[in-house]
């Protein structure tokens, strides 16, 4: 079997998806997701002038070698924009292979260790109110785990809140140019407490809850909120610090026993090295999309495994219905499975792009047996929804000084 043509289709029905579509000389092609929200066409750029040529003619099913080829070929290792592109030809063929077999790609990978795939949900609201009402929502769904995230007073659309949009696609496809919102450490140390308090004075200890800091705080800092968080008994406490340093969990780590995950910008197994054998953390929240595919993950699982570390891998809008495909196959199989992030399965538009191999009952995912990845993507539908330049924002203290978003 030989690699013929390799397609990348861009499209934004809701938000822009950067789709990889792998054909053979056989018939049969795969899809894959290299979708870097933000710098979307970058990862075109790399695929089209710097993969495509050099995998033309190839056997499709060597995965492996394909994998080192491009992570080792091009001298430049890792990297967001490399990573995600090489996702994207590593899940393509993950796909192509499970067609080939007539398997679903979980049972390529050792099968299944569990029959459904717990998820969390986003409850975020304008006051603490408003956040337990999305709560009580996403409890009646089903939902058993809910990342819960507040406005916090005095700070406009804090991270996580929807700032009077509809819903994560609106929020995140009308941004021509990076919004610019204020940040202010005290103000959200005062307030974030008193929002699981409440949660938990209305739920006891029924559902799991969870928070993400979006790495803003230094490791002293997290470490007092990981303490203050301490009575509300958090499954886990998300991206308290940035990880660059990755020395900066083990002070958070030593003066806490909030559970700690990290790890959506990684896009390596180096960056997590030390986090994961020195024991820093509990969750590895690593993308297949943004850390080389599912090649990887898997290596990322096992040596997880080794250290009490649990996957629990990013699950934003703007990882495309093939990369979740891709992590449900591989949250079905890993024998460390912590939890998968969730946050439904979008609007029409997106829905008349791409159909997902999954369905969700009482807070679970199940995904069916369509051998490969499973996913459907219409090409003609896509052309409907062409790209549109769409930035995250960024974070300012109030004296103007930039701060992480
Ligand atoms: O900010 O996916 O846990 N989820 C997150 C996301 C990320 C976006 C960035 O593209 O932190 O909301
Ligand atoms: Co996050």
């Amino acid at each position: 079997m030989k690699i013929v043509d390799i397609k990348i289709f861009v499209s934004n029905p809701g938000r822009n998806f950067v789709t990889v579509k792998i054909e053979t000389d056989e018939g049969v092609f795969g899809l894959g997701d290299a979708t870097l929200n933000g710098r979307e066409l970058a990862v075109v750029a790399y695929l089209e002038e710097h993969i495509k040529p050099c995998l033309i003619g190839r056997d499709p099913h060597k995965i492996e070698d394909i994998w080192q080829y491009l992570y080792k070929g091009c001298y430049w290792r890792r990297g967001p924009i490399t990573m995600t592109a090489i996702a994207g030809i590593d899940m393509a063929l993950w796909d192509i292979k499970g067609k080939v077999a007539g398997l679903p790609v979980y049972d390529l990978l050792g099968g299944k260790s569990r029959e459904k795939i717990r998820v969390y949900g986003h409850a975020n609201g304008q006051d603490i109110d408003d956040t337990l009402h999305h709560l009580d929502h996403l409890i009646s769904e089903g939902y058993n785990a809910v990342r819960l995230q507040c406005a916090i007073p005095g700070l406009e659309g804090t991270y996580g809140t929807l700032a009077g949009k509809k819903d994560y696609f609106e929020l995140q496809s009308d941004r021509p140019l990076p919004p610019e919102q204020l940040w202010d450490t005290k103000a959200y140390l005062d307030f974030v407490p008193e929002l699981f308090k409440k949660a938990r004075e209305k739920y006891g200890n029924s559902v799991d809850l969870l928070h993400d800091t979006h790495s803003r705080l230094t490791p002293i800092e997290a470490a007092r909120l990981g303490k203050m968080l301490e009575p509300y008994n958090l499954l886990f406490l998300e991206d308290s610090v940035t990880a660059e340093n990755q020395t900066g969990y083990k002070y958070v780590r030593e003066h806490t026993t909030t559970p700690l995950a990290v790890g959506e910008i990684f896009n390596s197994i180096w960056d997590a090295k030390e986090l994961i054998e020195n024991q820093y953390i509990d969750y590895l929240r690593t993308a297949a999309t943004h850390a080389g595919g599912i090649t990887p993950m898997r290596r990322m699982a096992d040596f997880a495994s080794l250290y009490h570390v649990r996957t629990a891998p990013h699950g934003p809008p703007d990882i495309s219905p093939i990369g979740h495909a891709a992590h449900a196959h591989l949250n079905s199989w890993t024998p460390n499975f912590g939890i998968q992030e969730f946050i439904g399965f979008g609007g029409e538009a997106l829905n008349s792009v791409f159909k997902y191999p999954m369905t969700f009952e009482h807070g679970h995912l199940i995904v069916n047996d369509t051998p490969g990845l499973g996913v459907e993507f219409d090409e003609k539908a896509a052309e409907q929804y062409p790209y549109k330049r769409s930035y995250l924002p960024v974070s300012r203290l109030k004296d103007g000084t930039l701060w992480n978003w």
